[in-house]
């Protein structure tokens, strides 16, 4: 097992990953910006280096700062967490060409997921189901490209290679709108991701968002840790996740989730990943895999009781999975709010000091957050500030459970979203489960104020 690891990154999750360190008996060195000298994780660390000023591009994306932090401190691994350069192949690649291990996967798996065409390709190839649309990239010639749309049949979604979680789409209702979109979208995508390479698939209308957590070691063992439902969001931003997904059947979500380990055992994935789906009519649809932690990982946690952060650094270390599929259990049910320093209602950033933080607590309470009465929310980073994560034996508990902690929350000096999330878990439609991602976004709209 690993000695010393850098954490790279900051807010909850270096606090997440710190606790797991701690856990397993090795030493975390931590990195800040200036603008995070203050953080708990920072105060508590052992060790920390200051690796640039606040602007994230001087700092957490500084990859030379962080090997060099890295090497002063003699840490033998480096943990990229979610966000910053936890996906770049290139940031995995020069982590290992300096040798330390990258918690992750390859930077091969990465660079294949990272490209969303020939992602697409490899679980087509292992038998994940995908939404229907191109066999790859789309050709120039726009009647082959006119063709390929009559096929799949209108509306259809065009989509960057290079794009992922929003960013780099464009839906197409009619023939006559096609070929210019695709232009467009293909003109964009070369700006954006320097790939001008776009697909085409069936644009499904009214979709859940549902997600497949796998793990696996370096020695071909790998298991599904369930289902994340992850419809609740706005503008691409999840705002809640729970699991299990409600309505969904259990025997489909196995097959799903054998198909995930099978397809990360043909393309030998090693870690921690996530399969995002589309899940509508009752079918699975394969749209992109992120190759990190996600930032919802500990409702997946309540649900099995697997550490999936400190599993992820004994996989990294090369440690067997300590589990078979046949341990994995799901009991009961988790859902996990998404505090933000946001207005509830107009989303519009809120940092500053906190006056006043006290975090809910109980049978079946989580809080992972970084920050505490005093803490000043940098203006610089994504504005979450924690999550609050309940568990209960059914579904109703954990919202009853969540409805409490709510309750009990104080954060006074910012504007937080905790408003939001009181709203949505007295919401009729939400309380019935299985809104989809849609849901939240004309809910907004018709409680305008
Ligand atoms: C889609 C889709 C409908 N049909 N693909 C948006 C984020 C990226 N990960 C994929 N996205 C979508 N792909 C097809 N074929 C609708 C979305 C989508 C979406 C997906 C998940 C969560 C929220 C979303 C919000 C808008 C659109």
């Amino acid at each position: 097992m690993f000695k010393k690891i850098l954490v790279a990154n900051r807010g909850e999750i270096a606090l997440r990953i710190q606790r797991a360190c701690r856990e397993l008996g090795i030493k975390a060195v931590m990195v800040y910006s200036e603008a995070d000298r203050e953080a708990k994780y920072v105060k508590l660390a052992e060790e920390a280096v200051c690796i640039g000023p606040a602007s994230s591009a001087l700092s957490y994306l500084n990859m030379p700062a962080i090997i060099s932090a890295a090497e002063v401190t003699d840490a033998e691994a480096i943990h990229p967490g979610y966000g910053f350069l936890s996906e770049n192949a290139d940031f995995a690649e020069r982590v290992e060409k300096s040798g330390f291990q990258f918690i992750g996967p390859t930077p091969e798996s990465i660079r294949i997921m990272g490209d969303k065409v020939s992602a697409k390709q490899a679980m087509i190839r292992a038998g994940v189901p995908c939404v229907p649309g191109s066999e790859g990239e789309l050709p120039d010639d726009p009647a082959a490209i006119r063709r390929i749309a009559k096929t799949v049949g209108y509306p259809v979604i065009i989509k960057a290679a290079g794009g992922g979680g929003g960013r780099g789409m464009r839906v197409v209702h009619t023939e006559a709108a096609l070929i210019n979109a695709v232009q467009m979208t293909k003109a964009e995508a070369g700006a954006a991701f320097g790939n001008p390479a776009v697909y085409m698939e069936k644009f499904l209308q009214n979709p859940r968002h549902v997600e497949i957590q796998i793990i696996a070691d370096k020695h071909k063992n790998g298991v599904y840790l369930g289902e994340r439902d992850c419809s609740m969001q706005r503008r691409h931003q999840k705002v809640l996740e729970e699991s299990p997904a409600p309505g969904i059947n259990r025997k489909l979500i196995e097959r799903i989730g054998e198909r995930c380990v099978a397809a990360c055992k043909k393309i030998g994935y090693r870690g921690a990943g996530t399969f995002e789906f589309l899940y509508e009519d009752g079918e699975f649809y394969f749209i992109e895999m992120n190759t990190r932690v996600q930032v919802e990982h500990p409702v997946t946690e309540m649900v099995t009781g697997v550490d999936i952060v400190k599993t992820q650094i004994m996989v990294a270390a090369g440690e067997k999975l300590p589990f078979t599929q046949r341990d994995i259990v799901m009991r009961g049910h988790a859902i996990e709010c998404r505090v933000n320093a946001e207005d509830p209602y107009k989303f519009t950033p809120s940092p500053g000091r906190i006056s006043m933080w006290h975090a809910p607590g109980g049978p079946g309470v989580r809080v992972d957050s970084h920050v505490y009465t005093n803490y000043f929310v940098p203006p610089n980073y994504d504005s979450m500030i924690g999550k609050i994560i309940v568990h209960g034996d059914t579904r109703e508990q954990a919202m009853a459970r969540m409805r409490t902690a709510l309750a009990e929350t104080v954060v006074e000096g910012i504007n937080t979203n905790i408003p939001l999330h009181r709203e949505l878990m007295v919401d009729a439609k939400f309380m019935a489960g299985g809104t989809n991602i849609h849901y939240l976004e004309h809910w907004l709209e018709q409680h305008k104020r």
